[in-house]
Order: C-alpha cells, then sequence, then structure tokens
C-alpha cells in the first residue's frame, strides 16, 4: 500500500473512530484534508453555510448517539467561526473532535494572512487542543484527541497547517482499539452502605433527577418505588424521567410547576441524581442532601452535601436499591403527588385565555398543537429563548422523543443547526427545530442546507418579530424594551425562494393543517407562525434577578402560562394513589 499523507491518515482515523461525516467549510489549507474525505468511502463531506452549524450539528448528533462526531473550519475565521458551537458541545459533554486547518507552518508567529493560534484559542471549550507540527505526531496526537473527547465527554480540538497535512504520514494508520462507550462507574462500598444508612434512617425522601439519569428510567422507578420517593426533574432532565412516572411531582425551577419545590424543601433527604442544575436558589438549605454523579466535579458544587457519591446513575441505583430497606410509609409520596396534581390544576383553571381563539396566535396554542401533531419519536431542537419555555411546558415526553437544545450554553440559534446533526443521523425519522425569529435569523444561511442536503427537517417558526425572552426580562427590570424589535420578512415566502415548502399562518385556526402539511412533506419545511410577543403573563411577584438569564433565582416563583398533557399525566398518577 503507498504511503498515506497525513491528511489520508487523519480521515482514515476519524472513519475507524467511527465519525460518518465531517461538517465544515472549505478552504485553502484544509483542502488536503476535503479531497481525503472525498476519495474516503466510509466518511462523507457535508458542506454547511457557516461553520458555526458545522460544530453545532456535529454536537447535536454527538448528544443524540453519545458517539464521536467531526466538525472542521479552514484557517483563521474558518475555524473561529466554529468557537460558539464547540462551546455548546463542550458544555454539553458531547464528544465532538473539531479540525483547525491552520496557515503554511514555516509562517507561523509572522503575522501571517489569516494567522490565528487555534491551539490556543479552543482551550477553554476543549478538553484537548493540541497543534500537529510535525507528521511524526501522527496519528498519536488524533487518537489522543479522540480519547479524550470520548472518554471525558466533551470537544477536541486538533490544529493541522495545511503543508503537513500534505506530507507523507510516518506509519500507516493501524487500526487502533479506542474507547467508544462509557464505563459503568459504580461507588466504593463506603458509600453504597454510608447512603443505605441515611436512606433507611430517613422518613421524606425526595429525588432529583438531571440528564445523568439518561438511560436509568427503571432503576430510578424501582427505587422510588421501593423508598416511596417523589420524583421531580430539571428541564434536562425531563425527556428521560417524566415519562411512565407514578412518582412525579414535576419540574423545579423557573419553568418549574408543581409540588417538585415543596417535595425537595419538606423532604428529609434529598437525593440529587444526575443533576448540575445550576440554579441552587431553588434547592433547600437545610435538608440532608446527597448527590450522586459519574462527574466527581460536580459533586457539590451547587449546593452543601452531606454525602457525595461518585457514580453514574443507574449503576449506583442497581446496587443501592436492594441494600434499602423497603419503605411502607407512602403518606409524603401521595400528598406531594396531590399537590403537583393540584398545582397543574389550578395552573389550567388560572390560565382562562382563550388561546385557540386568541390573536396574534399565541404560542402555547402552537405548542399544543404541535405536541399532539408531531411524531411520536420525534427530534425536537429547541432555540434558546421563549422556544425553552413552550418546549419545556407543552412536548409530552414518552422516552422515545428526544428534545436537545442549548440547555448549558444557552446560544441563540442552536436549533436548526441542531436539527442538520440530528436529521443527518436517520433521514426517516422526524425533526423539528423549534426556532424562534432572531435564532432563526442569525443562522437563516443554513437553511440552504436543508435544500442542498436534502434533508427533510421540519421548521417550526414562533415568529414575535422580538427577541422576546429579553424583552420580557428588560420589563421585569423596569427597563423599557430597547433593541428588541425584529422587522421581519415573509420567512415562508423566503423558504419557498429557496426550494423549501413555506407556509406562513397568521390565524390560529390555520395551525394545525399547516403543521400536517409540513410534516406530510417529502422535504424541508418551514412553518412560519406569526405569533404573540406579548405572551407570557409575568407573576406579580417576580423580580428582575428571578428572570435575568433564567438564574439567580431567589425563590419558587415561576413563569405563567399552559402545563400542556402534564396535567393529564398528573391526574392520571393521583389515580393510582391508594385512598386510605
Ligand atoms: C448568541 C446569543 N446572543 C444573544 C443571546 C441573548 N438572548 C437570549 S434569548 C434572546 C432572544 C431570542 O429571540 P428569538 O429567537 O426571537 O426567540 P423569542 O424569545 O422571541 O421566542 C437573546 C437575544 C444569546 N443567548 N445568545
Ligand atoms: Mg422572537
Amino acid at each position: 500500500m503507498a504511503k498515506q499523507s497525513v491528511a489520508e491518515q487523519f480521515v482514515d482515523i476519524l472513519a475507524q473512530a467511527g465519525v460518518r461525516r465531517l461538517y465544515g467549510v472549505v478552504g485553502d489549507s484544509l483542502n488536503p484534508i476535503v479531497d481525503a474525505v472525498r476519495r474516503n468511502a466510509a466518511i462523507d463531506w457535508v458542506h454547511v453555510r457557516h461553520e458555526e452549524v458545522a460544530a453545532f450539528a456535529a454536537g447535536a448528533e454527538a448528544q443524540l448517539t453519545g458517539r464521536l462526531a467531526a466538525c472542521a473550519g479552514s484557517c483563521g475565521p474558518g475555524n473561529l467561526h466554529l468557537i460558539n458551537g464547540l462551546f455548546d458541545a463542550h458544555r454539553s459533554h458531547a464528544p465532538v473532535l473539531a479540525l483547525a486547518s491552520h496557515i503554511p507552518s514555516g509562517e507561523i508567529g509572522t503575522a501571517f494572512f489569516q494567522e490565528t493560534h487555534p491551539e490556543r484559542l479552543f482551550v477553554e471549550c476543549s478538553h484537548y487542543s493540541e497543534m500537529i507540527g510535525t507528521p511524526e505526531q501522527m496519528p498519536r496526537v488524533l487518537q489522543s484527541a479522540i480519547r479524550h473527547a470520548v472518554g471525558l465527554g466533551g470537544v477536541s480540538v486538533v490544529t493541522l497547517p495545511g503543508d503537513v497535512a500534505d506530507r507523507p504520514a510516518p506509519e500507516e494508520a493501524h487500526q487502533v482499539a479506542l474507547p467508544t462507550s462509557l464505563p459503568a462507574v459504580r461507588p466504593g462500598d463506603t458509600d453504597l452502605a454510608t447512603l443505605t444508612r441515611m436512606i433507611d434512617e430517613a422518613e421524606r425522601i425526595t429525588l432529583f433527577c438531571g440528564a445523568g439519569t439518561a438511560g436509568a428510567h427503571e432503576e430510578v422507578m424501582t427505587f422510588a418505588d421501593r423508598i416511596n420517593a417523589p420524583v421531580g426533574h430539571a428541564l434536562r432532565g425531563k425527556e428521560h424521567i417524566q415519562y411512565e412516572n407514578p412518582f412525579d411531582v414535576g419540574m423545579s425551577g423557573l419553568l418549574g410547576y408543581g409540588a417538585a419545590y415543596e417535595a425537595m424543601h419538606e423532604a428529609d433527604l434529598l437525593i440529587l441524581l444526575g443533576t448540575d442544575f445550576p440554579y441552587n436558589a431553588f434547592l433547600p438549605r437545610n435538608v440532608a442532601t446527597v448527590q450522586v454523579d459519574v462527574r466527581p466535579a460536580h459533586l457539590g458544587r451547587r449546593t452543601e452535601l452531606d454525602l457525595a457519591v461518585w457514580g453514574d446513575v443507574r449503576e449506583t441505583l442497581r446496587a443501592l436499591t436492594p441494600m434499602v430497606r423497603a419503605k411502607t410509609d407512602r403518606r409524603f409520596l401521595d400528598r406531594m403527588l396531590g399537590k403537583h396534581a393540584d398545582a397543574l390544576e389550578g395552573v389550567v383553571k388560572a390560565y382562562t385565555r382563550k388561546v385557540e381563539k386568541h390573536m396574534p396566535i399565541h404560542p402555547e396554542y402552537v405548542a399544543s398543537i404541535l405536541d399532539e401533531e408531531a411524531d411520536d419519536d420525534a427530534i425536537f431542537t429547541v432555540d434558546t429563548g421563549m422556544c425553552n419555555v413552550w418546549a419545556a411546558r407543552y412536548l409530552t415526553p414518552n422516552g422515545r422523543r428526544r428534545v436537545i437544545g442549548s440547555f448549558s450554553h444557552g446560544s441563540m440559534a442552536n436549533a436548526l443547526p441542531q436539527a442538520i446533526g440530528a436529521q443527518f443521523l436517520d433521514l426517516d425519522r422526524q425533526v423539528v427545530s423549534m426556532s424562534g425569529d432572531g435564532g432563526f435569523s442569525m443562522l437563516m444561511g443554513d437553511l440552504l442546507t436543508l435544500v442542498q442536503s436534502e434533508l427533510p427537517v421540519k421548521i417550526v417558526l414562533f415568529n414575535n418579530s422580538s427577541l422576546g425572552m429579553v424583552e420580557l426580562e428588560m420589563m421585569v427590570a423596569g427597563l423599557k424594551p430597547f433593541g428588541t424589535t425584529n422587522k421581519n420578512p415573509d420567512f415562508a415566502a423566503i423558504a419557498r425562494a429557496a426550494g423549501a415548502f413555506g407556509v406562513r399562518v397568521e390565524k390560529p385556526k390555520h395551525v394545525r393543517d399547516a403543521l400536517r402539511d409540513a410534516f406530510a412533506h417529502k422535504g424541508p419545511a418551514l412553518v412560519d407562525i406569526v405569533t404573540d410577543p406579548n405572551a407570557l403573563s409575568i407573576p406579580p411577584k417576580i423580580t428582575a434577578e428571578q428572570i435575568q438569564g433564567f438564574a439567580l433565582s431567589a425563590g419558587r416563583t415561576v413563569l405563567s402560562g399552559g402545563v400542556g398533557r402534564m396535567v393529564q399525566m398528573a391526574r392520571s398518577n393521583l389515580r393510582n394513589v391508594p385512598r386510605p
């Protein structure tokens, strides 16, 4: 076999590591890599219009599969454009390998055309950021980068000057075993014994679940059943825990309703399972607290702990559940389930606006119809902004649907790029981008990617002609809304001009049919729904600090609005509660 170039070897190793596509935009220094991708049948080049989209798309793939995904940018501005999407992937623990191609190696340090220092620039958004300065560093640097991304969960960046990519690699890319799946992490025996004793001694235990409960639904339910514990969740835990959950007391935080807050505060032992929920004002101060997490750095960083348990949720509960004494007293659990149902019923009663007739269209009405019309295994990508609120309140989880967003990094414009990555994984699965008009227009160029790559993504555009979330923040802070108005075009017409299906909806009675038509369409589709910018009523007691960035909440105040099908779920759980 002829000697491989560094670029060919690079692409070969990515393919060996399971990468199926490389998202990016071509450019001088990147050409050897792109040409190697063209000649390698195992991996496709995905041409996007903005490198940020490449990074978000790779991050979405990695979040959905847990496997390595990859993106690339050319030297200087090309790879600089990756950075926000890489931050998002890194904060989401999504294993992404980014290739930052670089100026000719002999020019580094001379303020050459397009010169930046990617190996420095990307340090903060990666576990590993190294430059390959000579071919002799291959293949080990790339393999090391992959180990860091997969093993630690997050981004690795390899900086590669174009001339080095073109040179012969010193050795063949031998098939090297690389880590592909996560280990099962069982806590130490002492911690398990201590936790068992704490549980046996406690009378009212509440579980609070985050994204770390992914894949542990059964274990959480069995555990909750054994100790009669109400189960609350953070936004990122919702898709993994709220369905088929007879112990559900809902979500906590600013978007919460129901009894999660009470259940946590009235417990005598709170167990945090795989959550890095950042708003510690919603967590109790005077309740014994235990946290279980596979990442030791997360243990205790939000709230003081009485016990830190280093283990993954599934493995920990598998070991723990048979060790703890089964509890017979259900009074605390039943009381909390009752409170949860009552709270939701109260919200529904208070929420009397006739949303199905309301003009401009009420976004919550759109979200509720979307929840009904979308497939049972749809993937929803959700823009930062009010779409987060609508998704949290109205998308009904079922264990097969997936919901991803920029939930940790909080970037705008994530939904469309993430939908691109999600759709590439399975062209037959319904992928719905819940986009804000601000978010959509920020990276609108990649609407063209849907057409060019024949991706049947459905964009549901909540078009309130406003940077709505920020407008709300300003109002709450007593400021005059400023800089929040978007003068928007007819986005549906833009979609049609680009070659996609596009329909604009201005009346609520047309919402359902428009969504049905878009979902039935074989190719990409955009439903531009003109929604009410004043949709959210602010609870009278809310303060500026409570709403800013969803953070800093000093109490249990939540944004008001509807609750969708959650109320039915709560009612049916209540039906299961045995009456004394
Ligand atoms: C890249 C980026 N820029 C600015 C912000 C601050 N920000 C958060 S939400 C938001 C408004 C989003 O507007 P839109 O997408 O129209 O959604 P809406 O809230 O109106 O539904 C802004 C400006 C951010 N989070 N990310
Ligand atoms: Mg908007």
